[in-house]
Formats: structure tokens, sequence, C-alpha cells
């Protein structure tokens, strides 16, 4: 796809006020694949006025009608499938397989789960002698990050406008070309001038000016917790409201009478896919101390198959911080079993798939995000054990149980500290809904409980 010099706003591709630019740049060959403009804060004025301007009538308009653009934008997705999944390849460097699948996949089924919901959703209702109204929240400015470049943003957008909100979007610098097919889709679709508006740009200047525009009334962010914790600041003396979606550091708990082959299997798949670059991966995996030396192996194996095909990260300094995880591993006393530190390559910001034994709890590794293909592989000796350690992050976004008996594996799962737990394997659902415990964010997302976030309620009473 080629690179627009332009914002999308009021329905139409315009200049943007400054002349700065931002380079995307191709993660596998760090060669440049196009520019767009770095808009600054009038350019977010602008945005939030077209917001604004178009709010009333999209506010207004017939649930039915909202729910016919959404299933619009989703048929769109659908038959631009390859074309935006070979943008998503060309600037995030995921394999193409990946991206049809999983990058593009994951948007278009939770476009169509919120056409079916804006249809359906009782944005009225009776309680009592009150009648209940579930109104748009107004003007969102949506601040998405960069690993999975489509979803994040459908997973913000699509809800919104269900609910009859207008947006503002402010992409991640590294993948703003997923960000100008999406806006062309909308276009497509048929979705009113002004509902939904792009503006490209730093965070620092673009985002900031967004998250603290007096107009903008929700503000729902993914990214890194340093940063949501700032917009939350922010917001948080505006008395404006926030959505943040943050850093995890999962655990992927295998109880003893699991599939130990399986779950481990499975389980370093999880962290490999998208080279780690997933909040939600299970970057700590926990195994009973019997079946410990078992389990090490059987990763060690798993996570040695997959070479260069899992794909580099997106840039240098997400490299370089990767990487510096991986020595500090080494210095804390972890023992390396797949992957490591290698010199960089010349061309191509590539990690090989690293999966650490004999980490403890306390060691960075086993605390911190490392948004790479990295694994901990931690030793519990009993399940309180295993629930300490599971709970001892300040993250809880989702995680993993494994056991033979399903209900044991439920009963595990409803002590963890964290909002979204696959049992034996899981499989992805768009209604359910995904958010944080602790410091991985604030509100949900998908399904229902995501509409929610874009509501306000009104009750009159008779
Ligand atoms: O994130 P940033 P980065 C984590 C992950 C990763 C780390 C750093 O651990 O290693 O964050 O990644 C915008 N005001 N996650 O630096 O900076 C920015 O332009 C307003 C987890 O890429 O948080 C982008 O659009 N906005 C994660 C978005 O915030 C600002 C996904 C996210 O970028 C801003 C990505 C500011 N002052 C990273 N500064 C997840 N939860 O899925 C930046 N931004």
């Amino acid at each position: 796809m080629k690179a627009r010099q332009a914002l999308y706003i009021d329905g139409v591709w315009c200049p943007a006020e400054g002349r700065d630019t931002i380079d995307v740049v191709n993660p596998v060959d760090e060669q440049v694949i196009g520019q767009v403009p770095a808009g600054t804060a009038e350019d977010v004025d602008h945005a939030v006025r077209a917001a604004r301007a178009a709010l009333p009538a999209w506010a207004a308009a017939p649930p039915a009608e909202r729910a016919a653009r959404l299933a619009a934008l989703r048929d769109v997705l659908v038959a631009r499938k390859d074309e935006i999944a070979g943008t998503i390849t060309a600037e995030l460097g995921s394999p193409l397989a990946f991206s049809q699948a999983v990058h593009m996949g994951t948007p278009i089924a939770v476009a169509g789960s919120y056409a079916e919901l804006a249809a359906t959703y009782a944005f009225e209702e009776k309680v009592g002698n009150s009648t209940v109204y579930h109104e748009p929240i107004g003007v969102v400015g949506a601040i998405t990050p960069w690993n999975y470049p489509l979803h994040q943003i459908v997973a913000k957008v699509a809800p919104a406008l269900a609910a009859g909100c207008t947006v503002v979007l402010k992409p991640a610098e590294d993948t703003p070309l997923t960000a100008q097919a999406f806006a062309d889709a909308v276009h497509e679709a048929g979705v009113p001038a002004g509902v939904l508006n792009l503006v490209t740009g730093l965070g620092p200047v673009a985002g900031q000016a967004l998250a603290g525009h007096p107009d903008v009334d929700l503000v729902s962010f993914t990214g890194s917790t340093a940063v949501g914790s700032r917009i939350a600041a922010t917001a948080g003396a505006a008395v404006k409201k926030v959505a943040l979606e943050l850093g995890g550091k999962s655990a992927n708990v295998i109880l003893p009478s699991a599939d130990l082959a399986r779950a481990v299997n499975v389980g370093v798949a999880n962290v490999m896919s998208n080279s780690g670059q997933t909040c939600s991966a299970w970057t700590r995996m926990l195994v009973h101390t019997a079946q410990y030396d078992a389990a090490v192996e059987l990763a060690a194996r798993a996570a040695a198959k997959y070479g260069d095909r899992i794909g580099p990260v997106v840039n240098a300094r997400q490299r370089d911080r990767v990487r510096g995880y991986i020595e500090k591993g080494l210095a804390e006393g972890a023992r390396l079993v797949a992957g490591g530190v290698e010199p960089p390559r010349e061309r191509g910001y590539f990690i090989s798939p690293t999966v650490f034994a004999d980490v403890t709890p306390e060691m960075t590794v086993a605390q911190e995000e490392i948004f790479g293909p990295v694994l901990s592989i931690l030793r519990y000796e009993d399940e309180e054990d295993a629930l300490r350690i599971a709970n001892g992050t300040v993250y809880g976004l989702a995680g993993a149980v494994w056991a033979g008996d399903e209900a044991e594996a439920v009963a595990f799962a409803r002590r963890m500290e964290t909002g979204q737990v696959d049992i034996n394997g899981g499989r992805f659902n768009p209604l359910a809904p995904f958010g944080g415990y602790k410091q991985s964010g604030v509100g949900r997302e998908l399904g229902v409980h995501g509409l929610a976030e874009y509501l306000q309620t009104k009750s009159l009473q008779f």
C-alpha cells in the first residue's frame, strides 16, 4: 500500500498543519517503505472539532443504521483481507500467513460481533418505575499500539461506533499504514464524515494533545503502563473517563494432572507467536517440581523449532530492550536452554526464540513485561505455591491453567488475580471481555462489556 501524505478528517484526506513526517520501516530489512504526516496539536484539534460536529447525528442514528455500517465495514475488511495483511507484514514484519489468519481474522470477527451487538443491545430498558437509557459517552480519543495494528484499532473503534460515539484515532508511529487502510475501509463502508478521524503522529505530541484535549469525553489507550498511567493522570485532572489496556506477565499454570507435552507445546507457541509482542502472552510457565526437568526439555525443543519463522520484533529500540532483558536474566542466574543474545543481524530486528529455566519469582525476567520471544519457566512445590507465584506480579491481564479435570482447572483459575484465563488451551471468543486486574489496566474490551465502556446511563423516573 502507498503511504498517504495526509490525515483523514471529516471524511476527507487533508494535509497536516506542519511539514514533519514519520518514516515507516520494514523490520525485516530495515528499508523505509513510506512516510506519513506527524500530526500536531492543531491537527488533533481540527479532528476533535470534526468528531464533535458529527456526534449529534451519529448518536441519534437508529442502532440498526450503525449496525449496518459496521457490517459493511466488516465486509470491506474481508474483501481487502490480503491487501491489508500485506501492509501489516510490511510495517510490523510478521509472517504473511500470520497476518492473514490472526492480524486480519481477529478484527474481522470483532467488527462482525459489534455489527450484531449494535443491532441487539438494549440501549433502553425499564427498571421498576424508571426508564434507563444507555447513551454514547461522546467524542472518544483512541490511542493504539503497533503489536496488533488493526485489531487494537477495531477493538476500540467498533464498540465506540456501535455505541453512537465519534472517534479521533492516533495510531502507533510504527504502524500508521494499517491505520490509513482502516480509515479507507471505514470510508468505503459508508460511515458518515467526521465519525472516524485519523491523526498519525508522535505519542508525546499528537497522542498527548488528544489525551489532554478538553473536548474529548473518553480516552481509550492501549500501550505501556508508563504512558497509560500518565494518560490516566491527565484525564483524572479533567474528570474524564479512561479505558486502559496495559502490560502483562501472564502465568501458564500446568497442574500435575495435565497433559504435559500439550500444555508445554501450546504454551511455547503462545509466547513465540507474533514474536512475543502480545500483552496477554503466557510468558511465565509454572511447572510442578516433579515434572520440571521434562517440561524444560520439551520447551527447549519446541522453541528451537521456530527459528526466524516467528519474524523480527518491530524496531531497533524493542530489539535492544528485549536483548537487555535476556542479558539481565543471565546476570541474575537464570539458565538459558534455547536462544539467547546473539550479535545484531546485518539487517532485520530478529531475536531467536529464547527459553530460560531455573527462573525464580523475584527475577526481573519473571516480573517485567519483556515483549519479545522470551519464555521463563518457574518451578512450584504445591498448588498454593503455584497460586502465590501466579499472583505475584503487579500485572493481571491473562493466563492459562491446564489440568486433567476441567473443574480442577476452573477452581484454580477462579483464584487467579487476572482478567482472562484459558482453560486447557482455550479458544478466542470475540464476545468475551478482555482487560486487566491490578496494573494491567482499567476497563474491558470486546463484547457487551467493551460496548459498555463507551456508554453512559441516564434514568428517567415515572
Ligand atoms: O509503547 P507506548 P511502546 C508495552 C511493551 C513494550 C512497551 C513499549 O512492554 O515493550 O510497552 O512500547 C502513544 N501521550 N506495550 O514504546 O509508548 C504511542 O504513540 C499519549 C504493551 O511502543 O506506550 C502509541 O500510539 N500517547 C502493549 C501508544 O501510545 C502516547 C502494546 C503506545 O505506545 C504518549 C504496546 C504520550 N505521552 C506496548 N507516548 C499492550 N498492552 O498491548 C506514547 N504514546
